[in-house]
């Protein structure tokens, strides 16, 4: 416990140390530190919100009033009062995302020492408050001091396979933030479709967002520039940073139907319907492909502030490089020894040109074939031996693998979203064969991500499959260390109270999840 806390608790000698439901409350993730006192805040319409007189300040006060009369109807203005509901910037507590929430009879305080935190307390106190409308509101008097684990916590959606509305993507960046998930990986462009529009390139989606079904149906879809402003600025909002993927030089079909220069053969082809991997990818012996890339990085990069771009490079057969003849010249000129050569060289050189805008390059784990920069954030989805190549050479690493929430609801169970370690070796893999390299790097674990794959989803069946795994994943990454029975059991809990908030948002989670543990 801090020294500020310690501090506080001294003159609140009601409180109590508490873990999860024992206290009758019920927040997800559980926060690290909270004591749960006697009494309560009694909250109505005559309470006023204060907070840093700043832009972010007010638009965080904003999004608590707003979200007070949402949830309860009570009708909360702005401004300073003995009795009110204070956000404030206190350099005493550490860390970038951390906050402390302290609720008495008199008042309710959020501090923290950036934005960043105090936006995490404002959705720690909606979770203290009930669902139903009221005019009063008796919050409990609880003290939480609290901080993420990992500094990465993100969910990836696979617009690619099937197309979701930005009205779509905003409902769920509202449930995210909810549960303090603080990453959006967008997945706009696949084979099957590419959904961003690049001005300069208009037959990406005129042509590259649109297949015809197997039964002669057009399918398809994207977003405008306009529309991904408005979704990146509604993510910053909630404290979420979209990360875009643009995959290249894999996973290209529908760039490729566009635009078939890009690809080695030339030759036209249509945006395919027929999921898996694709031996038709960019062709790396072209210096037109770079340019192409380049031009719609242009685009792309003015529209998301994030520091991280991702290229995708993940399930690359390089057939088509190895029947290339541009592509072979390039390999004996540049000393290669094989195609994991060159999709290395194709790689860096994208990273250098993103880094020459003060961009970060993140990747799927195939990027270290052939060899991997150091400087490339490395994201694992092929297990822990992945993980493990990553961290032994130098990377940051996000952890995909164990949380693809894609699959069937019995193949990946709440439980074992909840329970797995991502620092653990012996939690990803029976083998146990890198639990040396895990420790000696743990470090440069940044975190991990929940991707759905969007095969077999669909803006209809998405909901059942997040939800309520992206809970026990939020959780897991928040905590970081809380993986064991008693954990879960608490955790199980506590999800039944999150039931009712998440119907009030009319959220169609999966229904065989809803079991409690006896
Ligand atoms: C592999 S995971 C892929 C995706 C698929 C997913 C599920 C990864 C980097 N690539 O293209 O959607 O399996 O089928």
């Amino acid at each position: 416990m801090s020294k500020l806390l310690a501090r506080c608790l001294l003159g609140l000698s009601t409180l109590m140390p508490a873990l999860g439901m024992a206290s009758g409350i019920s927040i997800i993730p559980e926060p690290q530190h909270m004591q749960v006192g006697q009494g309560s805040y009694q909250l109505d319409a005559h309470a006023r919100v204060s907070a840093p007189d700043d832009a972010r300040g007010r638009e965080i006060a904003a999004f608590l009033r707003d979200a007070i009369r949402a949830q309860t109807g009570i009708a909360v203005q702005e401004g300073d009062a003995a009795h009110g509901i204070a956000l404030k910037l206190d350099p005493a507590v550490q860390g970038e995302e951390a906050y402390r929430l302290a609720v008495t009879p008199s008042g309710i305080t959020i501090s923290a020492s950036a934005e960043k935190g105090l936006f995490w307390g404002v959705q720690t106190l909606r979770q203290l408050l009930p669902v139903q409308k009221s005019t009063k509101v008796a919050v409990p008097v609880v003290d939480i001091e609290d901080a993420p684990a990992y500094p990465w916590r993100g969910v990836m959606l696979d617009v690619g396979r099937h197309f979701y509305p930005a009205s779509f993507v905003e409902k769920q960046l509202d449930l995210l933030s909810y549960y303090k998930i603080n990453t959006f990986h967008w997945h706009l462009t696949d084979d099957q479709g590419w959904r961003i529009e690049i001005k300069r390139y208009p037959k990406l989606t005129s042509v590259g967002a649109w297949r015809t079904e197997a039964d002669g149906s057009r399918y398809g879809g994207f977003y405008t520039q306009a529309q991904i402003r408005e979704v990146v600025d509604y993510a910053r909002r909630l404290n979420i940073t979209v990360i875009p993927e643009i995959e290249m030089p894999g996973h290209s079909v529908a760039a490729i139907a566009a635009y078939p220069e890009l690809s080695c053969s030339k030759k036209q082809v249509a945006v395919t319907t027929a999921w898996g991997v694709h031996k038709n990818i960019d062709c790396v012996g072209d210096e037109g492909t770079f340019t192409f890339l380049e031009n719609v990085l242009d685009e792309v990069l003015p529209l998301f502030p994030s520091q991280y771009v991702h290229i995708g490079g993940d399930e690359t057969p390089k057939v088509a490089w190895h029947e290339c003849a541009s592509c072979q010249a390039l390999m004996h000129k540049l000393g290669l020894k094989d195609e994991d050569g060159l999709q290395s060289y194709f790689i860096k050189r994208i990273q250098r040109y993103l880094e020459g805008k003060g961009k970060t390059l993140v990747g799927w784990d195939e990027i270290l074939e052939g060899g991997a920069d150091t400087q490339a954030i490395i994201e694992a989805w092929r297990g822990a031996d992945e993980q493990a190549k990553a961290l032994a050479n130098g990377n940051h690493v996000v952890v995909a693998g164990p949380f693809y929430i894609d699959q069937a609801l019995d193949s990946l169970t709440v439980k074992d979203v909840f329970r797995t370690d991502i620092a653990n070796d012996s939690s990803l893999d029976d083998a146990k064969t890198d639990a040396a390299v895990f420790a000696a790097h743990r470090s440069q674990l940044l975190g991990g991500e929940a991707p759905l794959w969007s095969e077999r989803a669909n803006p209809y069946n998405a909901e059942s499959k997040m939800y309520p795994r992206v809970l026990a994943f939020a959780e897991n990454l928040w905590r970081g260390n809380a993986h064991d029975d008693a954990a879960w059991a608490d955790f199980q809990q506590r999800l039944q109270a999150q039931y009712p908030r998440l119907d009030a948002w009319h959220v169609a989670y999966g229904p065989e999840d809803r079991v409690v543990a006896k």
